[in-house]
């Protein structure tokens, strides 16, 4: 058996792994299942782009055709973008999919592992999921966190969405030892907002300070991954009692209609959306790009701490 006859890289990224150039891992769920056709696909090429311009290639994952894709060509993206019938791909649906040779969009979990298959270290994404608002009764938590406690990928995000709860979110996180670091900030961000009350558990200032943790953490074996959670640039900042009382809106119309498992974060999103008039996808579209350009400069220098070392 050979790992590599399930998975195809894009030239541009079979050429990065060649010549150690620094790769960024993108998410194909939030191009599926979080945003609405064509603003899905033009985000998606926007943040390829910024990634390149930093000098890193992009490695968006999904699984096509019963093959991990690392990198997808113009022609596959808009496929992803349009397809209805993509499965939702968390880390137990990635069997199914490939053995059944059908398309699935990786979630934060699943591009994680796919990721760590290819030997990509950094990973941009907008959200995590986490342990929802009411848990301890539907034990809905997210698989992305247990990734997190096992798979040795950073992912750079805006934080955590308050349709989660997000203390118990830090909670998990610290029972599986994932360091959350706080991009220039004390406060986890969340999302639409800048801060929340909640605190990261170490501010970070700096792409080499940040590759210097993701270095001293695996080098010394602690495996799992790094949160790094990046706010929202301020212009881009959506109200944030106006966004609670959509949230809170969106959980009531969720309980009503009984929405449950894999369907729960995307229905949130979705009326999310819809209840701040598209407000929240702008943001959504601003915040992912502002954690490129930081996932591609952390990207960068990890890859020359790795390169000195292989000296
Ligand atoms: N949060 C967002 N946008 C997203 C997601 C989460 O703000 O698109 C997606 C990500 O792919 C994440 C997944 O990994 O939802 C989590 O789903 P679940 O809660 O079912 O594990
Ligand atoms: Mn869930």
């Amino acid at each position: 058996m050979n790992i590599n006859s399930y998975i195809e890289y894009s030239q541009e990224v079979r050429e990065a792994r060649k010549t150690g150039k620094a790769i960024v891992a993108l998410e194909s769920t939030i191009i599926s299942h979080g945003m609405p056709y064509p603003q899905n696909v033009k985000t998606a090429r926007e943040v390829e782009d910024i990634i390149r311009s930093k000098g890193a290639v992009p490695a968006t994952i999904a699984i096509l055709n019963g093959k991990i894709k690392i990198g997808l060509s113009h022609e596959e993206l808009e496929y992803l973008g349009q397809a209805t019938d993509v499965i939702k791909a968390s880390r137990r649906d990635i069997p199914y999919i490939l053995a059944s040779k059908k398309d699935g969009a990786t979630t934060v979990a699943a591009t994680m592992i796919c990721a760590e298959l290819a030997d990509i270290s950094v990973f941009v994404t907008g959200g995590i999921g986490g342990v929802h608002r009411n848990a301890e009764v539907t034990m809905d938590v997210s698989a992305d966190l247990e990734e997190l406690a096992v798979t040795n990928v950073a992912v750079v995000c805006a934080g955590a969405k308050s349709i989660l709860d997000i203390g118990l979110t830090m909670e998990y996180l610290e029972t599986k030892g994932v360091p959350v670091l706080g991009y220039g900030t004390e406060s986890l961000p969340s999302f639409y907002t800048r801060s929340s009350p909640f605190s990261v558990n170490y501010k970070v200032e700096t792409p080499e300070e940040t590759a210097d943790i993701l270095k001293a953490k695996w080098d010394l074996g602690l495996k799992g991954g790094v949160v790094v959670a990046n706010p929202i640039p301020a212009e881009d900042a959506l109200d944030e009692n106006e966004m609670n009382r959509i949230i809170e809106r969106a959980l009531n119309e969720a309980e009503e209609q009984g929405i449950a498992g894999k369907e729960a974060t995307p229905f949130l999103l979705g009326k999310v959306k819809e209840l701040t008039d598209g407000k929240s996808l702008t943001a959504n579209i601003a915040l992912v790009k502002n954690n490129a350009h930081i996932g591609a400069d952390i990207a960068v220098h990890y890859a020359k701490l790795a390169k000195v070392e292989s000296f």
